[in-house]
Parts: C-alpha cells; structure tokens; sequence
C-alpha cells in the first residue's frame, strides 16, 4: 500500500495533480483558494498570478495545448469562477484538458448569503465534461483524478471542481488515487479498413488533419497514412506544421481547388465546421476520422467514419496493401496552384504601401521567426491574414481560439507558452480591438519575467466587424477605436517596452529590437484602416 497523503485539502489536491503532470496553476488571488496556495508555495509547485481570471484560464489551455497535458487555473469563489467562463468554453471548443478548481462558499452555512456565494457547477456544466462540488476532504484526490480523467479521456475537454471553504481548509490522511490511466478508445477495424479502401481508390483524395491530431499524439501516424497513400495534406488549428512546409504533399495555398475538385475528404481530428464549410465539398465523398464516437458530424452524410485512438486509424490507413489509385497527376496539379498562391502571397508579404498593410508585417516576421517559435493569434482580421501568411513549420506551435473565437486570448495563452518554453520565441500577433481584453496582463507578465513579443496590427477599428457592417448597412457604428493609439506607451506604462512603426521598411528593425530585449515588448504597428480581409461569408 502507498503512503498515505495527509494535509489540508491544498496539500491533498496537489497531491493528485502532481500524479497527472501538473506542476503549476494560474490563478488570481482570492482567500476561498488559500489552502491550494500554501500546498503550492510548501511544495515548489508553479504559482503564476493574473490580472483577470479569463486570463487564467487561457493560460492553463496554453499549457494543454502545447505540453498535452492537464493545465489548471484555481479561480476564487463566485466572480472568480464566473470570469473564468468563456475561457472555459474555448477549452471546451477546443479540446483541451483543462482543470478549473474553484473556491466555493462554505457549505455549513449555504443559503445565508455567504461572500461570493453561488452554485458554479450549473454554470459550467455545459461547457465542461465534468463538473461536480467536493463535498468532503478526504475525497479530493480522488475527485482530483476522476476530473482529470474526464478531461484527458478523447474527446478531450475541460473539467471544473469547486471546494467548499470549510472542506479545503480542514485536514485528511488519505490514500493516494490510484495511476493515472486514460481509456484508449479502440477503432472499429472494418471503418478503418473501409476509409483506406475509399482513399485507394479515389482519383482526387485530399486529407485536412486538425487539432485533434496533435493533440492524440498522432503526427508522425498521419504523415505515414499520407506517405502511403498519396494523399495531400491540408492543416488547420494545432494540426498546422503536422507536415514540414517544405514535404511534397504539405499543402496550404490550394485550399480552394483541392476541395472544390477532391472526390473523397478525409478530415481527421476536426470538426466539420465552418472553418471547414461545414463539410460541404461539392465533388467530394467524405470520411469523417475522429477521435471519438461523439465527434462524427450529424449535419452531412459520411462515407464512413472511423472513431478511435488516431494514431491507431492512422497507422490502419497507412498499412493498408490494397491496390491503389495513381495521385501523381492530382499532386502535380495542386502543387502548381499551391506555389502560384504562394507566389501571390510573397508579393502581398513584400508590398512597400502607405499606410502599412498587414500582410508586409507577417512578411518581416517570417524572417524573424525561429523554426520552433510559438506564434498566437487574437483578433479578426489581422489574426486572418496571421494565419494565411504565417507558415508554422512544426506542429504544436500554433495558437489561435479556434471555432469558440473568442478575443482576448492573446496575454494567457501568451503566458501560458512562455512557462511551457523558457526559452523559445512567443509572439503574440493581436488586433487593437483585442488588445483591450487583456493588455493589463503585461504587468503579469512583466513582475514574473516571462517576455514575449507582442505585434498589434493597429487599425484603429474593429476592422473583422466595421468592414461588414458598411458592406451591409453603408454606415457602421460601435466598430471605431482611437486612431494611432500608443499601444506600446501602454506596455511601457506596465513595466515592459516597445515603439510604434509607421511605415514598412522600420517593422524589421523593430521585431528585431523586440525579440532582443528580453522583456515584453510590444511592437504597435500602425496598419491601413482601409485594408478588409477578403473573404467569402464576412459574417464571423
Ligand atoms: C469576446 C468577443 N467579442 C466580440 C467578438 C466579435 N469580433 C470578432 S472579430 C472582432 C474585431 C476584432 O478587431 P481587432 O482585434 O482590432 O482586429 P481587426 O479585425 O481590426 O484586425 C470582433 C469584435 C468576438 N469574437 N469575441
Ligand atoms: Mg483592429
């Protein structure tokens, strides 16, 4: 039998949290939390502390994105919790093995109007996977772990346990849970065998592989599946990198004709949304890989639709010894409109214009960026043409808020990357509209030492609404922010640095000056106001 844990319920928690990889919180300070604090600061367990718990949150969906293990935002009683809702939601989005612990008012007294007091649990319950109230301090390593699991058990997903004061406070021995284990849900080997028949035999198969590729430890399975097949691969959300830009069947640019002209899609490990036009492929039959059976698509028709572990539908599909359809003629085709799109783009990312558009300044940080650099996205359309021009080339690098989309993400995420890589390049690339959400987490990120780069793409609008509106309406309204506003006098205020650039050729100098000072930097460049991304549906 293992020793026994003893300790107030911080101690015990921990306790759990350490078994499962965890090795700090994000938090802001709220005395209903203490006990997690004080088993935190006995024990070296990180403590990185914001200045609104959304950012928490993002922070602790950081940490699981990149590492792929729990990340824990503790968050204090009632306005902590709530805060900390549409972080949770994007963790639900987006698949990520979140854990928000949460104070709790006490439970003896429950109903008499205690501070703070309010029942979380159906708040989040349908955000999250698994939300419950601890309701005695012996049972916390053991909730701590069925909480865990839940989150780590695919279709991955956030979970959310609050204490109430008086359980948290008081002390327990107690045995420890027992391993972590998380089910491996098994692939139907007939789907499997069904999708790699389909993929075969079709003249035109295209794969779009996604987060959950990444996430289920299923990049190397995918490009075998893809080596062997032939099959071009697109990427979306942490599936970007998946395949080196340089690898003959990595494709980006092509996006268009390739599922315009595809007679079978393969979409594995994300849903058929609307980044994805909701899987409406004109020419296309469509297989549906997902890491769980909850995931397949309900709103089109699937050939078949293997749901499992990936790695190992995966491997199935690169195993198969069927004959195949040649692909050659179908690759050489979109590897020429591929290199004509990249073309196109090398020009926009050149382009001398005054006033500044955006694509000049992802053309200036391309040649900045490290290979292993992070790069996050939050905001509209600055973050669009991010992810047009920016070419991750590993994956796992890559942070945007995916389908939930929600602004403010930048300064958590941000943070949270930086305590995953002390040592890598993180730059945050945000519109002005969503620097307001969380640029006060500068200061955060400035007392704990934790530099990143931060390029505001200063338009002075709501630029991914204003466009939109005077398309509809001819006249906009609430979609205005300050002109030229100083952003970096902003961070510079807070205890960081940065400049303000106005015109193309001073951007590289100053990304450069960035990346060297070693605090955070904000690099505010100010962008044309006039420059809308193009895009099809302007709704988002
Ligand atoms: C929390 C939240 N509020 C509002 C929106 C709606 N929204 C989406 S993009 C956008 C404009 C973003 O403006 P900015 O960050 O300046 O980027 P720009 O489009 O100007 O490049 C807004 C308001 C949202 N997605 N999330
Ligand atoms: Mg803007």
């Amino acid at each position: 039998m293992a020793d026994l844990i003893e300790g107030h319920g911080g101690d015990l928690a921990l306790a759990a949290l350490r078994a499962y990889g965890v090795t700090e919180m994000f938090t802001l300070s709220g005395g209903h939390v203490f006990p997690l604090y004080d088993a935190a600061h006995k024990s070296g367990f990180g403590i990185y502390d914001v200045r609104h718990e959304q950012s928490a949150v993002f922070a602790a969906e950081a940490v699981a994105k990149l590492q792929r293990r729990p990340g824990l935002a503790v968050l204090t009683a009632g306005p902590g919790v709530t805060n900390g809702i549409s972080g949770l939601t994007s963790a639900f989005f987006n698949a990520a093995p979140v854990l928000v612990m949460g104070g709790r008012a006490p439970a003896f007294r429950w109903g008499a109007g205690s501070l703070q007091e309010i029942d979380h649990v159906p708040l989040v319950a349908p955000v999250t996977k698994h939300a419950a109230t601890v309701t005695a301090t012996a049972a916390i390593p053991a909730e701590v772990a069925r909480a865990l699991t839940a989150a780590l058990t695919p279709h991955r997903g956030p979970a959310f346990l609050d204490v109430p004061l008086e359980v948290l406070f008081s002390s327990e021995e107690v045995a420890p849970p027992a391993d972590p284990a998380v089910p491996v849900i098994e692939p139907d080997p007939d789907d499997v065998a069904g999708a790699a028949a389909l993929i075969a035999g079709a003249d035109r198969p295209v794969i779009i592989a996604g987060s959950d590729v990444w996430a289920g430890g299923a990049i190397d399975a995918l490009r075998a599946a893809a080596e062997a097949l032939q099959v071009p691969v697109f990427t979306n959300g942490m599936g970007r990198g998946a395949l080196p830009p340089g690898h003959p069947l990595a494709f980006a640019k092509a996006r268009r004709p390739a599922l315009n002209e595809a007679d079978v899609v393969v979409v594995v490990g994300t849903p058929l949304d609307f980044r994805l036009g909701f899987g409406e492929f004109p020419a296309a039959r469509l297989v549906h890989v997902v890491d769980a059976p909850s995931q397949r698509a309900g709103h089109v028709e699937t050939v078949v639709s293997p749901a499992g572990d990936l790695a190992r539908i995966l491997s199935g599909l690169a195993a198969y010894s069927g004959d195949r359809a040649d692909h050659a003629e179908w690759i050489e085709g979109l590897r020429a409109a591929e290199d004509a799109g990249k073309a196109r783009d090398a020009e926009a990312m050149a382009a001398q214009t005054d006033p500044i558009k955006p694509a000049r300044i992802y053309g200036e940080l391309r040649k900045v960026l490290a290979a292993d650099a992070v790069t996050i996205g939050d905001g509209g359309d600055f973050v669009s043409y991010a992810g047009r021009y920016l070419e991750p080339a590993q994956p796992g690098t890559w942070l945007d808020p995916g389908p939930y989309g929600c602004l403010g993400t930048g300064m958590g995420y941000a943070m949270g990357a930086r305590v995953t890589y002390p040592d890598r390049q993180i730059c945050v690339l945000m519109g002005d509209g969503a620097a307001g959400f969380s640029l006060m987490d500068v200061e955060s990120l400035v007392r704990q030492r934790l530099p990143v780069v931060i390029v505001v793409g200063n338009n002075g609008i709501w630029g991914l609404e204003k466009h939109p509106m005077q398309a509809m309406y001819g006249y906009d309204v609430a979609a205005d922010l300050q002109p030229g506003l100083r952003y970096d006098d902003v961070a510079t205020a807070l205890g960081g640095a940065g400049e303000t650039v106005r015109k193309s050729a001073d951007i590289g100098p100053a990304l450069e000056r960035a990346f060297a000072s070693g605090v955070p930097y904000l690099v505010n460049v100010l962008t044309d106001p006039a420059d809308a991304y193009p895009r099809s549906s302007n709704l988002a």
